[in-house]
């Protein structure tokens, strides 16, 4: 069977070139590096916001989900997310005590991040608290990093399908044993239905209870009357999460639409990337894992509930707490831009 490609949903200018279906560049706008620790006042915004604390190790986005007062190094529970990627820099000082299985579906051989999208979504999810660069959502969190993308930021569906596989098994190759994936995030889509064959693997590990996290997309128009797509996102089962500015409103890129769920920082996002390093990457991709994280921190406190459906509204399932804890932003209640609203702890 022949699948199209899908991609990393991050904002890219310059030396890749992705097709115009499922990135749009900002044309003034891109990834921005930073030479020092991070900075509350990434890409000149020097408004002060009163979710910003003096904890230099928590990014923006981080801060702006525990409206500056994070928690997410207070518990040690044992709760795994699977990151579907690039890959991760597995030895990156800020990952490297976190990152507990890595596996490699794309036939490489090896699930080292060349790209660096992936190591800059598991320092969102679960960057260590060690007083350096910067910490993740939950800081305690045991990460599999799953290879299901090139070094280029693409891949096949065969190898999401297989990435989507070994998370449900988990390291010991078993469905159904504690070590299984309680979170999937997935900061990667394509604007096309893939078809059965990945929504039927969707739908199993949404059955086994598995918390299903993945991009809006960036084709938005910045219209919220108009419905962009991207898949895996557009699935029932799947949480889609858009991104939001410092100030709460909506990224001119990311997509709105009857399956926009929730929304979370997702522009100028400072945190762990290839070789060691840090970056400042915008796109939907740096939304989603703020959610993932925040998913893993919820199930390390409160143990694993039901995962719930689109419309649950109340605190008996994962996505219905979510919901109802959300900040309502645009059109009062859910709305096609922000969802259900923007993610807090
Ligand atoms: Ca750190
Ligand atoms: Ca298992
Ligand atoms: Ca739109
Ligand atoms: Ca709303």
């Amino acid at each position: 069977m022949k699948y199209a490609r899908i991609w990393v949903v991050l904002l890219l200018l310059g030396a890749l070139v992705l097709p115009v279906f499922v990135v749009k560049s900002l044309a003034s706008d891109g990834p921005v590096a930073l030479a020092g620790p991070p900075s509350w006042l990434i890409g000149g915004d020097t408004t002060t916001y009163s979710w910003q604390d003096n904890d230099p190790e928590t990014p923006w986005g981080i801060e702006r989900v525990f409206n500056g007062n994070y928690y997410g190094d207070q518990y040690t529970t044992s709760v795994q997310v699977a990151i579907l990627d690039t890959g991760i820099d597995l030895d990156h000082p800020d990952l490297q005590a976190n990152i507990k299985w890595a596996v490699d579906a794309t036939g490489r051989g090896s699930p080292d991040d060349k790209n660096g999208h992936g190591t800059h979504v598991a320092g969102t999810i679960g960057a260590v608290r060690n007083n350096e660069g910067v910490v993740g959502m939950y800081a305690n969190v045991e990460i599999y990093a799953i290879k299901v993308l090139g070094n280029g930021g693409s891949g096949d569906w065969s190898w999401f399908i297989q990435g989507l596989e070994y998370a449900m098994q988990g390291p010991d190759g078993i469905k159904g044993t504690a070590d299984d994936a309680d979170v999937i995030s997935m900061s990667l889509g394509a604007s096309s239905d893939p078809g059965v064959d990945v929504h039927n693997k969707i739908i199993e590990a949404y059955n086994m209870g598995i918390v299903l996290v993945a991009a809006a997309g960036n084709e938005g128009d910045g219209d919220g009357t108009t419905d962009e797509y991207s898949w895996p996102a557009a699935y029932d089962e799947v949480i889609s999460v858009g991104a939001t500015q410092q100030d709460d409103t909506i990224t001119s890129f990311s997509n709105s639409g009857p399956h926009v769920e929730v929304v979370a920082p997702g522009y100028q996002i400072y945190s762990t990337y290839k070789n060691g390093g840090y970056d400042t990457l915008s796109g939907t991709s740096m939304a989603t894992p703020h959610v993932s994280g925040l998913i893993a921190l919820f199930i390390a406190i409160n143990g694993k509930l039901p995962v719930g459906t689109f419309s649950d509204t109340d605190s008996s399932t994962i996505r219905g707490w979510l919901h109802s804890n959300a900040l309502d932003l645009g059109t009062s209640g859910w709305d096609p831009v922000f969802g259900y609203g923007l993610i807090q702890a």
